[in-house]
């Protein structure tokens, strides 16, 4: 059904969900010939002119899902979207991920594939900065999870290119043929219960980058995540790479692994596994060194914003699960206090108690505040807004301010960007009040 340039024609595809990624997905398809078929639950009022005109291009119902999207051979998935949704459920034809269709027009290049609870956009990027500086590469391309949808480059991209995707549960989900040169895989955690419905489920997701690998290909796997190394006791074929172990332990990597390079990289695992991709790709260590010791950390992730009469501020936004919360506190020297909520996925936010005594104060907001204010024994304001000032007021000199949230931002905000935002925006305006106690 597949190969570059070729099958397409006549085909009649459904794509779901007109975000990027369905945008990406039915132009690719388009230009190949196929017959295109837009399902999207939102009404269509509700996108900007420039959306609504590219998707009058395709025949395309809004406002819900029909069961016109049975009538296509194939269906393409944005990741948002359930495949366990009426009518989706009944489909019986195969149901691809936005990145297994953007794989199947992708020369024979290199590719990279990061995957993971927590880290992966920072070693997406890492990785992009590695085969940039040095890895023989023409060009390369970082997309996926990290923003740019696989769709949307794939067509670009030649044999002697690099390719380094971030993928999410979600879009590991749904593919079929995907394979990558190197698979990456961080932790596993909690997250996203509520889509996956057990963390089984769940983490049978992230294992799926490896279910295609021949013995050429590298699984780089972080063996500190007990979960990781049970799950390999299922087998798998290809190059191991076990970080955490030699010769990828702590101490083997003391001249890579700085505490410079851990503050921006987060993790001993993140900058771990960049060294070993660069040594199944045959990088010197001395250009890894390099790219590690020039990076500089994502916005919103544990991103120090500065510090103001005395108190640090940091935006970790882009926590949405509770290890990552877990993970943040426990880098952190100076009391904490933690400004926690915002919409959940079903995680249960008891595994923070053992951790409490790191914090002087903990404000939960939002939908899912009151809840994480009974688990944990934090105080509950529900706009964030007020929450941030009730944190703000309760740092004294020496504290640090952590808006590390654990949920997802969708209750009062459009992502957890905007969320960063607002909070350093607010802290601003505090300060500029003198607000301090
Ligand atoms: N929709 C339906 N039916 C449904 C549900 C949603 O039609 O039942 C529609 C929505 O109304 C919307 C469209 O589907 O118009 C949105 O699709 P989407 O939410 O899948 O988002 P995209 O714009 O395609 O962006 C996706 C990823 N989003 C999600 O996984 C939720 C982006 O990751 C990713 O950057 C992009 O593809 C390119 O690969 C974001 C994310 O939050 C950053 N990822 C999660 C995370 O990192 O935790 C997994």
């Amino acid at each position: 059904m597949t190969g570059v340039g070729g099958g397409w024609r006549g085909r009649r595809v459904g794509v779901v969900g007109w975000g990027v990624s369905g945008r990406a997905a039915a132009a690719l398809l388009a230009r190949h010939g196929a017959e295109v078929f837009v399902s999207e639950s939102r009404p269509v009022e509700s996108f900007p002119s420039n959306a609504r005109e590219e998707l009058f291009r395709y025949e395309s119902e809004t406002g819900g899902h029909s069961r016109r999207l049975l009538e296509n051979d194939l269906l393409v998935l944005s990741p948002g979207i359930d495949p366990r949704i009426e009518p989706l459920s009944d489909f019986s034809g195969p149901i691809w991920s936005e990145p297994e269709l953007g794989f199947r027009f992708l020369p024979n290049c290199r590719i990279v594939g990061v995957t993971g609870t927590n880290g992966k956009t920072t070693v997406t990027s890492l990785m992009g900065d590695l085969f940039a500086s040095s890895g023989g590469a023409d060009r390369v391309f970082v997309a996926g999870n990290i923003g740019e949808p696989l769709c949307a480059v794939a067509e670009e991209i030649s044999a002697e290119d690099t390719v380094v995707l971030e993928l999410s549960s979600f879009q590991l989900e749904l593919i079929d043929s995907f394979r990558a040169d190197a698979g990456v895989l961080l932790n596993l955690a909690a997250d996203h219960l509520d889509r996956h419905g057990s963390l089984e489920a769940y983490h049978a997701a992230k294992w799926r980058l490896f279910e295609r690998m021949e013995e050429e290909d590298a699984a780089i796997l972080a063996v500190t995540d007990e979960k990781i190394r049970r799950g390999m006791e299922r087998g798998m074929r290809g190059k191991i790479y076990r970080i955490g172990e030699e010769p990828y332990s702590p101490a083997a990597l003391r001249g890579i692994v700085t505490p410079a390079v851990l503050r921006e990289v987060k993790a001993f695992e993140n900058a771990a596994c960049v060294v070993a991709a660069a040594d199944h790709f045959g990088i010197p260590r001395g250009a890894v060194l390099e790219v590690l010791s020039n990076f500089r950390g994502l916005p919103h992730r544990r991103e120090v914003v500065g510090t103001f009469r005395g108190i640090t501020v940091v935006d970790d936004s882009k926590a949405t699960n509770v290890d990552a919360v877990r993970n943040a506190i426990v880098c952190f020297r100076e009391p904490i206090v933690l400004i926690v909520g915002g919409s959940g996925k079903g995680e249960s936010f008891t595994p923070l108690r053992e951790r409490r005594d790191r914090c002087r104060a903990v404000v939960a907001y939002g939908e899912e505040g009151r809840r994480i204010a009974e688990e944990i024994g934090a105080e509950w304001v529900g706009p964030f807004e007020e929450a941030v000032r009730r944190a703000w007021s309760l740092a004294e000199k020496g504290d640090l301010l952590l808006l590390s949230p654990g949920c997802a931002s969708f209750d009062q905000f459009s992502g957890y960007a905007e969320r960063g935002r607002r909070f350093v925006e607010i802290v601003r305006g505090l300060v500029r009040e003198g607000n301090v106690s």
